[in-house]
């Protein structure tokens, strides 16, 4: 915690004056590894308030597949719960589109009418070689279309030969289990490299069954227990399996670098216990080409990227078992009743495609020694199409069309001024223009008849007469102060204004019939949603103080870090129709700007213990605390992650490294009304973990939730993780609203990573 590898471990990398050797080589010299990157120096960017990489890295990758966990203890990072390996991010409590992500420079975009498949779920933790966080205040150079603040995912960088070396061939393997959903994953890498050229390949692949919680969590308030075609203490519609395949080519000529980054994702199984669907079928394709040229000016970045999505989803497994027995009308097992028609429904097919084209050029300009300016322009081109074919009963005959050739691009502009005016004072100033272009075709119901439920035909009607075009310009500024008061105290101060449009299915998505609408879920709460052709871009204004108190080698150090934001237009929701709304349910809600704001502080800290025969111990602690407030409502809003502390108590000898984590997590009481949000209880969880590092081989244990304690996931949203989802609110028993996702109950897990 609190542990900083230097920034510049990318931009150096990136820039080609110097070849980084892999995170996994560097092991125990981190710290050699910083004096090197501190001494090639210029006028560095901005730190990152949060950087996970290097030994930090691994330890937290052993014994998870979802990437964004790899976030779960840098301050101001909150996760919502999803599938296996698709959380959102949160950063002081705004999250998924909220937070501009970038893997590899490339802007990707959920492309699910769930967010199934967010940018972080298309890397696997594995391939992933450094994140770095900026919360709240961005560098506008890093942020556009986000109002919460920047994850950087960056995968290895290429390494060369040294020019008398030759030839430099390297290979990585590695594997993990976890006894919780007997869960395994295998990963390899390889890359070889002449002093020009290099050509490396990552490789993963992992696989989970239903994982348990620490005891029986199947009592529903409205209804007793539900069904119980599961163990009372098995999460439904939790298991995984996900394939990624990174394919990296690389020149580099003097000054000169060239990449090409191809990627490959075949996601056959990952299921959801907080949505009524499941992914059944997630394919992505992305292309990515990097150029990186160093001046006597400065440098300059210019990439492009194509990727496409091809993503399915239906019942899982668990979701689908009610429907035989119980309705006579649904195959049980995934037999379709033949042939489809008004009285036999075999599932509900839904598919999403999409295209994305990203076009981005970044010069660096050295003004001086101690001024730099960076100027930049982005493009993005997004297509999206979302439909259900039919598939019996009420979806018939015809295709559901919940978005048609739905269209987002972006421009934009930026220029930033970065200074370091006295050996105390590092400033930055930034401005970006946005332009943000939509657009969507015509829609239809599964039945175009007036008759057909939900007033599918009179909606899509009404849909299609409006004029859907909508243009933002969204002006983003933000300014950053950091002043050295002396070697152990370091201040900085920053002031941002961020602005994010809608995204397409929250102006778009058209129709109120519970069962259409509920599909359009963004945030696992379980409730229908509808858009708004005018809503408003999102505008976030935000305050932000970082004291850091710390010895000057930073053997010890104290952190605090209080914010403010205030958001003008927030999307959140209101009830779609007052009359039928009602609390301890679920409903349809429709998206709407309201003001809101979101305050607390992040405190983090590390203090070196004692030392003896022993080894090395420490402590370290990171405490959050948010608040979110709808300010007209007065409400709270939806998934605030409570006040929480993480202790670990550290400890190092040769080349283990050890701790004992302790988290505590308040009640989460303070609840969006509207969403009809379940409260969950305070609860304490004790982490178990250990290391060894040799020169070639590095092992990762621990058992995670040693007390096997059952809790609710604060941000898991509710579970819908099996039984009949598509009613939304069933009378029969199964699945009314008001369970809460449970964490995973105690779990066993190894790693063990080899390079060659
Ligand atoms: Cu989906």
């Amino acid at each position: 915690m609190g542990h900083h590898l230097h920034p510049l471990t990318v931009a150096m990398a990136l820039s080609g004056t110097m070849a980084l050797t892999s995170p996994a080589a560097a092991t125990e010299d981190v710290i050699e590894l910083e004096e090197i990157l501190v001494t090639g120096e210029r006028l560095a960017a901005f730190q990152p308030p949060s950087e996970v990489s290097g030994t930090r890295l691994e330890a937290t990758r052993a014994g998870t597949h979802d990437t964004a966990r790899l976030l779960l203890r840098v301050p101001g990072v909150s996760l919502y719960g999803a599938g296996g390996v698709s959380s959102l991010p949160a950063i002081h409590g705004l999250a998924d589109d909220r937070v501009r992500i970038k893997v590899d420079g490339m802007d990707l975009i959920a492309s699910c009418p769930n967010h199934m498949n967010p940018p972080l779920s298309y890397i696997d933790p594995t391939a992933v070689a450094s994140l770095q966080v900026y919360a709240g205040i961005v560098p506008v150079s890093l942020a556009g279309d986000s109002i919460g603040g920047t994850i950087l995912a960056e995968s290895a960088a290429p390494e060369f030969a040294a020019p008398d070396e030759g030839y430099l061939v390297k290979a990585e393997a590695g594997s993990s289990y976890r006894s919780n959903g007997n869960a395994y994953s295998v990963n390899v890498a390889a890359s070889a490299a002449t002093d020009s050229f290099s050509i490396s390949y990552a490789g993963s692949t992992a696989k989970s069954d239903n994982y348990k919680a620490g005891g029986d969590f199947k009592t529903n308030k409205a209804t007793g227990r539900q069904d119980q075609t599961l163990p009372l203490d098995e999460v439904g519609s939790t298991a995984y399996e996900t394939r990624n395949q990174i394919l990296n080519l690389a020149w580099q000529n003097g000054a000169h670098l060239l990449e090409a980054k191809i990627g490959y994702q075949d996601i056959p199984e990952e299921l959801f216990p907080n949505q009524r669907m499941d992914m059944l079928g997630n394919e992505a394709t992305r292309v990515n080409l990097k150029y990186t040229g160093d001046f006597d000016w400065g440098r300059l970045k210019a990439q492009t990227d194509y990727e496409t999505v091809t993503h399915f989803m239906d019942f899982g497994p668990d979701k689908r078992f009610w429907y035989g027995p119980a309705s006579g009308m649904l195959a049980v097992d995934g037999t379709p009743c033949a042939p489809i028609g008004s009285t036999c429904a075999a599932g509900m097919p839904m598919d999403t495609e999409s295209t994305t084209l990203g076009a981005r050029l970044a010069a660096d300009i050295d003004l001086s020694d101690t001024q730099l300016l960076r100027l930049g322009a982005e493009y993005q081109a997004y297509r999206l199409d979302d439909y259900w074919s039919p598939s019996g009963a009420n979806m018939y005959p015809g295709t559901f069309w919940n978005i048609n050739d739905g269209q987002r691009d972006r421009l934009a502009l930026y220029a930033e001024w970065e200074a370091r005016p006295t050996p105390q004072w590092q400033t930055l100033l930034g401005v970006r223009y946005e332009r943000v272009e939509m657009d969507t075709g015509d829609v239809q119901g599964y039945n175009t008849t007036p008759s057909a439920p939900g007033n599918q035909s009179a909606e899509a009607a009404a849909f299609n007469a409006r004029d859907r075009q909508q243009t933002d310009h969204n002006l983003n500024l933000s300014a950053l102060a950091r002043y050295d008061l002396d070697e152990t105290k370091t201040l900085e101060l920053g002031v941002a204004h961020l602005v994010r449009s809608p995204n397409l299915y929250e102006r778009y998505v058209w129709s109120s019939w519970p069962m259409a609408a509920s599909m359009n879920n963004a945030v696992g709460d379980g409730n229908g949603y509808v858009g708004d052709i005018d809503l408003e871009p999102e505008q976030a204004s935000t305050l932000s103080l970082t004291f850091d108190w710390h010895a000057p080698d930073r053997r010890w150090e104290l952190k605090a870090t209080p914010y403010y934001t205030h958001v003008s237009d927030f999307i959140d929701a209101v009830a779609f129709d007052d009359a039928s709304w009602k609390p301890d349910q679920f409903n349809v809600l429709q998206y709407a700007n309201q003001d809101a704001r979101l305050y607390g502080i992040d405190l983090t800290g590390k203090a070196p213990l004692w030392q003896n025969a022993l080894g090395r111990f420490g402590l370290e602690g990171l405490l959050s605390y948010t608040k979110g407030e709808n300010r007209e409502t007065g409400a709270g809003l939806y998934n605030i992650m409570p006040l929480n502390l993480t202790l670990a108590l550290t400890q190092q000898l040769g080349g283990w490294d050890n701790a004992v984590e302790v988290i505590m997590v308040d009640t989460k009481d303070d609840l969006s009304e509207v969403r009809n949000e379940i409260e969950t209880a305070g609860y304490t969880l004790v982490n178990l973990r250990g290391s060894h590092t040799w020169a070639r081989v590095r092992i990762d244990f621990g058992i995670e939730n040693l007390l096997d304690r059952l809790y609710d996931l604060p941000l898991g949203g509710a579970y819908l993780g099996q039984g009949r989802t598509m009613a939304l609110n069933p009378t029969d028993g199964t699945l009314a609203w008001g369970t809460a996702v449970p964490g995973m109950g105690r779990s066993y897990y190894v790693g063990l990573n080899l390079s060659f």
